[in-house]
């Protein structure tokens, strides 16, 4: 039977990694979109890399950028798709305060541009290319949780409003061109391979890093927002079989179950019985000209078509990061600490 070819945008992010793990293991060949940069930013998926000249190699990687619909067309044209995915997104909703445009231009009219140059290349080759668009629950924003495929967006955030303007992008083509194009709703989904900048994963590092004595305090912002914290190996799951079903659709993936931020520092912490009140400080920098307060779930619709549930509660979540963040402090230790001895004994040649 032809292997399935799937190409993913974003698969050096965080949810690019499990996705490819993931339909590697389901018999994939796999093509990633990379962006070029300085240095290496591939380091979430260098295990699953094999040199292209290895006849088992089945991950490929292709340098594009959604800014760039020209490339774009290129890599459709070399990778000839059977399923995309579009998880490629300046997705940290802070910085997109900072940077609106620059966060509207790949966020939004990036799928406009993936959208375009799919359908142009479907009518050429006559071939179906299924998508798989990730939408987020910061679209939600402000509306009442818990909330579901039928709860009116409310973003609140010029990130929030790229991907509600997205989420439009891929209704429209599934409308106007019948184009299969579903809308994954994820809310929060975390991991060890969480970007160190978000909530979950700043929390987690700063903690073990003074558990083993490498940093004193933490400074963080909001510790009221509610958050719906999945486990990220999880929800990839739900993003293929979104695409594995008969007719695209939109649904919302969620654990059904909030936490606030104080709450998550509270978990982190008691894993490695330290006390959060002395060493976290309230900085307003970390604070959100808009902010969303409450995001829960109702993945019902998910379960009930996809047959999906998440298996990683909250606890082994943070459990999970935790013991990661853990073994990368003692490396950090251990190389500080043979930095330490290295100069003394430098200086007892003095
Ligand atoms: P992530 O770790 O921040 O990864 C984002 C990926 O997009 C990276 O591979 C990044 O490349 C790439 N990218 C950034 N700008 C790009 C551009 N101009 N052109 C092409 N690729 C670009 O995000 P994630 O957590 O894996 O999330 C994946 C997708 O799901 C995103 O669209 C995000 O908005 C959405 N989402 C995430 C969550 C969540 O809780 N994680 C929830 C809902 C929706 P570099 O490595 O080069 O930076
Ligand atoms: O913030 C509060 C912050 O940046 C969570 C992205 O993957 O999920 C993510 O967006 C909450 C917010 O994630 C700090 O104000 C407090 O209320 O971890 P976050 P996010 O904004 O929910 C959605 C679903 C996506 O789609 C996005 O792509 O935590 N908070 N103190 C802080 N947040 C950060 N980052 N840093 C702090 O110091």
């Amino acid at each position: 039977m032809k292997r399935k070819r799937a190409l993913i945008t974003g698969i050096t992010g965080q949810d690019g990694s499990y996705l490819s793990e993931f339909l590697l293991t389901k018999g994939y060949e796999v093509h990633g979109v990379v962006r070029r940069s300085s240095s290496f930013n591939t380091a979430r998926i260098d295990a699953l890399y094999r040199d292209p000249h290895d006849p088992e190699a089945r991950l490929f990687l292709h340098y594009g950028d959604l800014a760039d619909g020209t490339g774009l067309r290129r890599v459709l044209e070399l990778a000839a798709p059977d399923e995309v995915y579009n998880l490629g997104a300046q997705s940290h909703v802070r910085v997109s305060f900072d940077q609106p445009e620059y966060t509207a231009d790949i966020v939004a009219t990036g799928v406009l541009r993936l959208l375009e140059a799919l359908r142009d290349s479907m009518r050429v080759s006559g071939r179906t290319v299924r998508v798989y668009q990730a939408g987020s629950s910061e679209m939600f924003g402000a509306a009442a949780p818990p909330q579901h495929e039928g709860t009116r967006f409310h973003p609140r955030s010029p990130y929030a409003v790229a991907k509600v303007a997205a989420h439009g992008y891929a209704t429209n083509y599934r409308e106007a061109y019948g184009m299969f194009v579903a809308n994954g709703i994820l809310f929060n989904h975390e991991s060890p391979r969480r970007g160190e900048t978000f909530v979950t994963r700043k929390i987690t590092r700063a903690a073990a890093r003074i558990k083993l004595g490498l940093q004193r305090r933490l400074f963080l912002g909001n510790l009221e927002a509610r958050r719906d914290w999945g486990f990220a190996g999880d929800y990839v799951e739900a993003m293929w079989a979104m695409l594995q079903q008969p007719e695209p659709d939109d649904y919302v993936v969620a654990t059904g179950v909030s936490h606030s931020v104080r709450e998550f520092l509270a978990a982190t912490f008691a894993c490695l019985d330290l006390d959060p009140a002395e060493h976290v400080e309230v900085d307003p920098k970390y604070f959100r000209p808009a902010e969303v307060d409450h995001l829960l779930g109702d993945g019902r619709k998910a379960r009930e078509k996809l047959e999906w549930s998440p298996k990683v509660d909250f606890q082994a979540l943070v459990q999970m990061m935790v013991s990661y963040d853990l073994e990368l402090a003692r490396q950090e230790r251990t190389l500080l600490d043979a930095g330490h001895r290295l100069a003394e004994a430098a200086h007892g040649h003095d």
